[in-house]
């Protein structure tokens, strides 16, 4: 059986993943750790606190509980990466380093999420191949390349066992995201519950790719269970599911919600984050390596993201 830490497991995905690892590899072999408390998380399994640019506390909670699987999911997503860029650096690169590090030194395999933000430059935004120019203009979109480059690295040089997607967007109904370029896609779900206007921060035809949450945690584990002989590439798979612009999400909620309305106040830093990534992603080469397909799309999304934040009757 599988010995798991989840670094970052406070956050949108890693709340979630600790949750869908435990029910596969049972909970006392998931120890969820993050810098903040979670009563949720130290409820049905080990939790610990962690920073993980505390290089010493990580290895030490890798040696306590015999880890041999990282998934490092401890970042700042791209707007608030913009924001304060040399914070960004610091943590997704000192995290990261450390996350290779302590696989390096332990034997661990280890799983860090790219994303969409990867890419930037001059690539064709429709259908995005595997393997093209990423010249992100975001310190988001440089520590996601620098991590797919380190983790090829430690891979080659060191035979460590990485393994990393390109996520898109992540929606989901469980923790809120925070900070991402993407996140109205999920904000929008809680306002036409509400029963409030959505003010949409990206402009109407902005398309870019999009996943529902139970969609990206499925890929996650499949691509860690994948036989290593059959995969080409490492880090990072493109992988997609659905792709829409804030007027497509919106169409697709008044089919179920007539009355709701949405507005724009465009902000010209997400709108220009936006823009320079991709509008729909090639995923064909996780599908011929490691089987990815996709299980959600938006109109099935739509009604099971309706139904759970309706029932958190806020
Ligand atoms: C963001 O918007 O920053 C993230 C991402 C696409 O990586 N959700």
């Amino acid at each position: 059986m599988k010995k798991i830490l989840i670094v970052g497991a406070g956050g949108q995905i890693g709340s979630e993943l600790a949750t869908y690892l435990r029910g596969i590899y049972g909970n006392g072999n998931v120890v969820a750790a993050d810098l903040r408390p979670s009563e949720r998380l130290a409820a049905d399994g080990p939790f610990e606190i962690l920073d993980a640019l505390d290089a010493e506390r990580y290895a030490e909670l890798v040696r306590k509980y015999g880890i041999d699987s990282i998934f490092n999911l401890a970042a700042l997503l791209s707007a608030k990466g913009e924001a304060n860029p040399t914070l960004a650096w610091k943590i997704n690169i000192g995290a990261l380093t450390n996350s290779l590090e302590v696989a390096r030194q332990y034997g661990c395999a280890l799983f860090t999420p790219s994303s969409i933000g990867a890419f930037g430059g001059d690539f064709p935004r429709d259908n995005t191949p595997q393997d093209t120019i990423m010249q992100p203009n975001t310190m988001y979109g440089v520590c996601k390349v620098t991590g797919e480059l380190l983790s090829n690295y430690y891979h080659t040089r060191f035979g460590v066992d990485t393994r990393s997607v390109r996520f898109p967007g992540i929606i989901s109904n469980v923790t809120l995201p925070g900070g991402g370029t993407t996140d109205y896609a999920v904000e929008i779900y809680y306002a036409a519950v509400k029963g409030e206007r959505f003010v949409c921060p990206v402009s109407e035809n902005v398309y870019m790719d999009m996943m529902y949450m139970p969609d990206a945690l499925r890929a996650t584990v499949e691509l860690m269970e994948a036989d290593p002989a059959k995969l080409k590439h490492r880090n990072s798979f493109n992988i997609a599911s659905m792709s829409f612009t804030p007027e497509i999400i919106y169409a697709e909620i008044r089919k179920r919600l007539p009355e709701f309305e949405m507005v724009y106040d465009v902000d010209p830093v997400k709108e220009s984050i936006a823009e320079s990534w991709p509008n729909k992603l090639d995923d064909t080469c996780a599908r011929e390596e490691w089987g990815w397909k996709p299980q959600w799309d938006l109109s099935s999304m739509t009604d099971d993201m309706l139904r759970a934040i309706r029932a958190k009757n806020l």
